[in-house]
C-alpha cells in the first residue's frame, strides 16, 4: 500500500473478455464530437498550474506513450484485464508545471455527473494513464472515447471516461458536496485503493 508501489502488470495472453459499465454520454457535445471523430476535442488543464492549458488527441498522442496490461476491477464485483495505452498523466500535469501548493488533481467527464479526484501521489504514479488505447485499437466509445485516465491501482469507478477537464486544487470542498468525487455521495469511499 506504499504509495510507490506498482499494480500488478499482466501478460498478452491473460487480457479477458472487457465489461462496459456506464452508457456513454448521452448529449449534443458528445454526438457532436463523435461526429467528428474527436479532432475538436480538447482537455482543459486549469488550477493551480503554472501554464493552464488545453490538448488535442493528437497533442496527447505525440507524447510520450505507456502500456500496461492490467486488472480493471468494479466495485460491484467483477472486473477484467486489458492493455491501455496513453500518456502518463504525470508528463502532462509536469508541462503545465504543478504548483507546490497543489495537493488533488480533480477530473470530470463530458458525461456531467462524472467526476473524481485522485491525490497528487496517485496523479504523478507511472500507471496513471491519460488512455486513448485499449487492446491496440482506439478507445472505444463504450470505454471512454476519445481518452479516460485510467487508475489501475484504483477501483474501477475512479477510472472516469470520456474526460473534458482537469483541474489542479488545494481543496476539495468545492466540488460537488465537498466529498472528492460521485462515488462518496452515493455511499462508497473516494479512498479506492485496491
Ligand atoms: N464517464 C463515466 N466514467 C465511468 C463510468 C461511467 O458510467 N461514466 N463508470 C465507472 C465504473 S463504475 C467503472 S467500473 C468503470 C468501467 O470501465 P469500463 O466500462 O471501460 O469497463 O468506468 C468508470 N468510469
Ligand atoms: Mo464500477
Amino acid at each position: 500500500m506504499s504509495y510507490h508501489s506498482m499494480a500488478r502488470e499482466f501478460d498478452r495472453s491473460q487480457i479477458s473478455k472487457p465489461r462496459v459499465n456506464g452508457d456513454p454520454p448521452k448529449n449534443e457535445t458528445f454526438e457532436r464530437l463523435l461526429a467528428v471523430r474527436f479532432v475538436v476535442w480538447r482537455l482543459t488543464l486549469d488550477g493551480l498550474v503554472a501554464r493552464p492549458s488545453s490538448f488535442s488527441l493528437a497533442d496527447l498522442k505525440r507524447y510520450p506513450s505507456s502500456t500496461q496490461i492490467t486488472h480493471l476491477a468494479c466495485e460491484e464485483g467483477w472486473s477484467y484485464i486489458a492493455e491501455w495505452t496513453g500518456v502518463p498523466l504525470a508528463y502532462v500535469l509536469n508541462l503545465a508545471g504543478v504548483l507546490p501548493q497543489a495537493k488533488y488533481v480533480v477530473y470530470f467527464s463530458l458525461d456531467r455527473g462524472w467526476w473524481d479526484s485522485l491525490d497528487i501521489a496517485e496523479a504523478l504514479h507511472p500507471q496513471t494513464l491519460l488512455a486513448y488505447g485499449m487492446n491496440d485499437q482506439e478507445l472505444p466509445k463504450g470505454h471512454g472515447a476519445p481518452v479516460r485516465i485510467r487508475v489501475p491501482r484504483q477501483l474501477g469507478y475512479k477510472n472516469v471516461k470520456h474526460l473534458s477537464r482537469i483541474t489542479v486544487t488545494d481543496n476539495l470542498k468545492n466540488f460537488g458536496k465537498g466529498l472528492g468525487s460521485t462515488a462518496p455521495e452515493f455511499g462508497y469511499s473516494w479512498y479506492a485503493w485496491i
